[in-house]
């Protein structure tokens, strides 16, 4: 019985999670969760283990909770027949330029946007992960990271909470476990970190397996890290791609956690709520605007305008936000028509799927 597995509990299993299980009624199924997509395959974690099975829709990403058919059969292959609902999922425009949304991860509760704190901050690409981020329906934390190679951290950190309405913001290093100790207090649930290539995140990440608020220097990559870090392959400090897979893996408190591969633009999707919840202070005004479909831009009776006129908004700020907005809609016009054919096709696929391996059985 899943309830009772160890290792699905270790993958964040619950009642909630138990109870939908319950309720999808196919016999024959085990409960798990997709710990790594590759190319049509997936790793699941179920009960007795981690399987491999063919994946059964394209639309399967890292962190689904899955049905799986043939979980333990030495002849069969293991399949996926149903994906559970997802609490949230982190979705992007394609990087492919397709005219579709791509997931990066589902039921993520967190979401660390990493920045490191020894170079110029990017803070038009902070506010779009946190749109991302809010949209996905996961909390975010914004980690300022590499903070003992900083010049000013105060500066900085103040900044960056200026941007980051509603969200923690830290300063960490994984070098010196300065700020590790409250970043780990805070994570909670799935956590997947986002970030720029050379960020920081896989030695953040190795830091945080390692289960330790503190991490002495140098202990976790000389003991061999789950994760690889830019230090490891690369040896010139920049530590370029060097994380190629996003792996779901367990961590302390029935945590989980998800490293991501630097992500070099990370477009709008469906993301209008996030907009307007990364920047609240406009938002407040769009309302009061004379027309619905006012881009604040020089439109007469624009409060948006009228409220920058008098100092009430930041400009960079308004740019950073017309700016997502644009991109949001213009991704959203085309697209739109093309992600529901293909939702609809998905659908079917998975159907036929679990028809076939339930006549299968009944032969
Ligand atoms: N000074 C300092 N360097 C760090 C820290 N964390 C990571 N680095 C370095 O930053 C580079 C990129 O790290 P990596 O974890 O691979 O980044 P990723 O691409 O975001 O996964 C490597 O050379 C790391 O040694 C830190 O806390 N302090
Ligand atoms: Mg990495
Ligand atoms: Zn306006």
């Amino acid at each position: 019985m899943p309830e009772n597995s160890t290792l699905l509990t270790e993958y964040g299993w619950n009642a909630t999670l138990s109870n939908i299980f319950g309720a999808l009624d196919s016999p024959g199924v085990v409960a798990g969760r997709v710990i790594r997509v590759d190319r049509g395959q997936c790793d699941v974690a179920v009960a007795a283990g981690t399987v491999r099975t063919l994946s059964g829709s394209n639309s399967l990403c890292t962190g689904d909770w899955v049905t799986v058919a043939n979980a333990t059969s030495e002849t069969e292959t293991p399949t996926v027949t149903s994906i559970f609902p997802r609490s949230s999922s982190i979705v992007r425009s394609s990087a492919s330029g397709k005219s579709e949304g791509h997931i990066l991860a589902a039921n993520v509760d967190t979401v660390v946007i990493t920045t490191a704190a020894d170079g110029d901050v990017d803070l038009g690409r902070i506010e779009r992960l946190l749109a991302l981020t809010w949209e996905s329906g996961a909390t975010p934390v914004v980690a300022l990271t590499k903070s003992d190679a900083a010049h000013n951290i105060f500066t900085l950190l103040t900044e960056v909470s200026a941007i980051a309405p509603g969200a923690t913001v830290l300063a960490v290093s994984a070098e010196t476990g300065e700020g590790m100790d409250v970043l780990d207090a805070v994570l909670d649930g799935t956590v997947a970190i986002l970030g720029p290539s050379g960020a920081g995140k896989s030695t953040l990440a190795n830091a945080l397996l390692a289960g330790r608020g503190r991490l002495e220097t140098g202990s976790v990559l000389e003991t061999g890290s789950v994760l690889e870090t830019g230090r490891v392959r690369t040896g010139d400090g920049k530590g370029r791609h060097t994380t190629v897979t996003r792996e779901l893996i367990p961590f302390s408190g029935g945590r989980t956690l998800i490293d991501t591969p630097g992500l070099r633009g990370v477009g709008m999707w469906n993301a209008g709520e996030g907009i307007d919840k990364t920047f609240p202070e406009i938002e407040e005004f769009v309302s009061s605007c004379r027309f619905s479909d006012c881009a604040h831009h020089s439109e007469p009776g624009c409060a948006v305008l009228g409220a920058l006129e008098r100092g009430d908004i930041d400009e960079r700020r308004l740019r950073s936000y017309r700016k997502l907005q644009r991109e949001n809609a213009w991704n959203a016009a085309r697209g739109d028509a093309r992600l529901q054919a293909e939702r609809a096709r998905e659908v079917k696929a998975l159907s036929r799927r679990i028809k076939d391996h339930y006549r299968g059985r009944r032969q």
